[in-house]
């Protein structure tokens, strides 16, 4: 009791205290006051900051600590102001409107990491000084970026402020998600609810911070999937939506039956049911959010129409006539297609396929498929652009989310792989430039010297892909450039040529020079950061007419990366837990894997070998002023000055620190640990002593 009456009481109305309650809520027991049981349960919890990991940071304590998190349902781990996300597979309660209300507006580490955290930091740091931000969100398929996309989002649309007549700008920016999911998502073996397109969404703030329009970009969707789908996969939610949800008189004005087994382009993958995915309800939704966005009766009419004569398509049979040439067998498609949809457009391209023979027909037929669900979806992003535009021409300050498709291995991997891949290995050599050339250029401002760490440095990849002339889809470029002499086999004979020499292509020179030209040498290999694939380039099926498409590609990644550049970036980086998309299950030998190649061991000695942590004097006296007589309350002078009185009370040495110019850098995190330590201890006797106070009062 005695040491009660030594803290003022006015401690009391420390603005910590709710930040004490909410650190508690990570050690689960709450009533549970006293620090040693805080201290077992940051043995059992981890640290919430890798940087915070004893000093012997080995990937096996790396790995632990994000076990240890894990297996608490602690899914986010900070590495200094990078979030680290493991899939739970699972709802946590964690994303509900009083969470989100209490990240508002709160000092980065103040609490436990989370996504809001991430969000509401790059928010406020736009407001304050008025700059352009975006948010990065990697990591390999079924990790849970779009998910992590879609948690920022709703963030700003509950903690923003609004109007009346901004709400519906606040809908509609929500409401875009369902609709694009709907068209441009998929189940793949990887994840029930794949994005098969690459989405870069920019959220327009105005000078109050309300959120008043926005922009999305999308990338290469992955058309091949209307026609084509591997064991176990589906084509676009859209379609069983429609047929499973969509009312009688629709589908009968379609021309389409209830049932998916009918359509060709719908079975292949032989699971048009998937457990986790109910299209019905799903189809409500998008149905909504299409009116909240502004689509009228017309176009849905368009779009289905568009959508039904795929289904159609996929259903035409050709046959042989006496000629050679293809004939449709039966002419119903062909009817419907031209009832539904575009007739003259869509009929006239069925005639030109005539005289083909049976195989080019259908090759043709696939390609229309493919074609027009691509320029649908095109139409399709472009309408939703027109709704979240905002005419006003006052000046506004952007958040961008960028939810891309994540990097992925699969039995037959194609051009569409190559693409996604190599937007992976676009977005990790960005990754690696900002952080470093981040954390470089805050060393000069500051006026602190440092040494660099060494790391793999991806760029080596990107130029294997994409440089002028000597590049893979430059050489894809050229062979298509000879329509009639390239085959795969002469694509396959130039990249060994031109880059069989590159440490990261697998040449198969050797491997194969036996048998280098049997019909088996259909393949070649990369090794990416995140390892190896190989891509599947039977020319005339999957890698022809796709050089316009790669360097487009190409081309429009290099303006997002330009786009990106131009803004302050933070980083959410996804991890996948396990193959089987099973809560609770820590997969050690995946999730090291990935640790590796996203460079997250890299990233964190970087933050290490500097300065472990940094923080504007400002925050750091307003968090730790409690533990120095001459800071506690009130500190009057600059705060800088109140700074080098609070480290010499709590007895920093001088090889522990610097003092930048706006900023105090410590290098070993247990310096911080010992005050945050402190800091802790001293919270407990404030809980205890509240406790007591509230006893005595009761
Ligand atoms: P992705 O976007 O990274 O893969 P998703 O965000 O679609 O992955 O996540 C895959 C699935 O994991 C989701 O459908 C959820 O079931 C689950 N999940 C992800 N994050 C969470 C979370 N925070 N809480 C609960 N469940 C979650 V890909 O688009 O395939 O690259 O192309
Ligand atoms: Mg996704």
């Amino acid at each position: 009791v005695y040491v009660f009456y030594l803290i003022p009481a006015s401690c009391l109305l420390s603005p910590y205290h709710t930040s004490f309650v909410l650190q508690k809520e990570e050690v689960e027991d709450n009533t549970d006051a006293n620090m040693e049981g805080a201290l077992i349960a940051r043995d059992r919890v981890g640290v919430q900051d890798f940087v915070l990991l004893d000093s012997h940071t080995s990937e096996t304590s790396f790995l632990n600590n994000l076990r240890k998190r894990y297996q608490e349902n602690l899914i986010y781990t900070y590495i200094g102001t990078l979030l680290v996300s493991v899939n739970p597979y699972k709802e946590l309660d964690i994303y509900t409107v009083t969470q989100m209300q209490l990240y508002r507006g709160v000092n980065f580490f103040e609490l436990p990491p989370h996504l809001y955290a991430i969000a509401d930091n790059a928010y406020r740091v736009m407001c304050s000084e008025y700059n352009n931000h975006f948010i990065l969100i990697s990591g390999e398929s079924g990790a849970g970026k779009t998910e992590a996309s879609k948690k920022i989002l709703q963030y700003y649309a509950v903690t923003c402020p609004t109007t009346e007549q901004l709400q519906i700008v606040r809908d509609r920016l929500l409401l875009s998600n369902p609709v694009l999911e709907a068209f441009g998502n998929a189940k793949t073996l990887r994840n029930d609810n794949s994005s098969r397109f690459g989405k870069y969404m920019d959220i327009q703030f105005d000078f109050k911070g309300a959120p008043v329009g926005g922009h999305i970009l999308s990338y290469l969707i992955e058309k091949s999937r209307v026609v084509h789908q591997n064991h176990g996969e589906r084509n676009f939610h859209i379609f069983y939506q429609l047929l499973e949800g969509g009312d009688k008189d629709l589908l009968c004005w379609l021309g389409l039956e209830r049932n998916p087994q009918k359509y060709a382009y719908l079975i292949q993958g032989r699971c048009a049911k998937v457990f986790s995915i109910n299209d019905k309800n799903d189809w409500k939704i998008v149905r909504k959010a299409f009116s909240i966005i502004d689509f009228t009766e017309k176009d849905l009419e368009h779009l289905f129409g568009i959508v039904a004569s795929v289904l159609h398509l996929g259903n035409i049979q050709f046959e042989e006539d006496s000629n050679g040439h293809a004939i449709i067998r039966n002419g119903t498609q062909i009817k419907w297609i031209s009832k539904v949809s575009f007739p003259s457009q869509v009929v006239l391209v069925l005639q030109v396929l005539s005289p083909l023979n049976v195989d080019l027909a259908f090759y043709a037929r696939d390609a229309v498929a493919k074609a027009i669900y691509g320029r649908t979806f095109t139409w399709l992003v472009n309408k939703i652009n027109g709704s979240l535009a905002n005419k006003d021409s006052t000046r506004k300050t952007v958040i961008g989310l960028l939810d891309i498709y994540g990097f992925e291995v699969l039995d037959t991997n194609s051009f569409e792989q190559f693409c996604i891949n190599y937007c992976n290995e676009k977005l990790q050599q960005l990754l690696i430039e900002m952080t470093l050339k981040a954390e470089q250029e805050e060393y000069e401002l500051e006026g602190i010297e440092w040494e660099p760490i060494p790391y793999f440095n991806n760029k080596i990849i990107c130029d294997l892909v994409e440089q002028k002339h000597k590049g893979i889809i430059s050489i894809l470029d050229e062979e298509c450039l000879r329509p009639g002499e390239a085959t795969d086999l002469s694509f396959l004979e130039k990249l060994e040529e031109k880059v069989g020499d590159h440490a990261h292509f697998v040449t198969r020179k050797l491997a194969d020079q036996k048998t280098r030209k049997s019909i088996d040498w259909v393949d070649f290999r990369l090794l990416h950061y995140a390892g190896e694939v190989t891509y599947f380039a039977k020319l005339n099926k999957l890698f022809s007419m796709s050089s316009q498409v790669a360097t487009q590609f190409k081309n429009s990644l290099m303006s997002l990366i330009e786009i990106l550049m131009s803004k302050e970036p933070s980083y959410v980086r996804c991890i996948k837990p396990n193959e089987n998309k099973e809560p609770g299950k820590f997969d050690d030998f995946l999730i090291r894997h990935q640790v590796k190649y996203l460079g997250l061991m890299e990233h964190l000695r970087v933050r290490r070998a500097g300065f472990a942590y940094r923080r504007k004097y400002e925050l750091f006296l307003q968090r730790y002023k409690s533990l120095c007589p001459a800071t506690w309350p009130h500190w009057h002078g600059p705060a800088a000055e109140g700074v080098e009185r609070l480290i010499k009370h709590l007895g920093y040495k001088p090889e522990e620190y610097k003092l930048g110019r706006t900023k105090i850098f410590i290098r070993f995190p247990k310096t911080l640990f010992a005050t945050e330590d402190a800091f802790e201890i001293r919270k407990h006797l404030l809980g205890m002593l509240e406790a007591c106070w509230r006893g005595a009062l009761a």
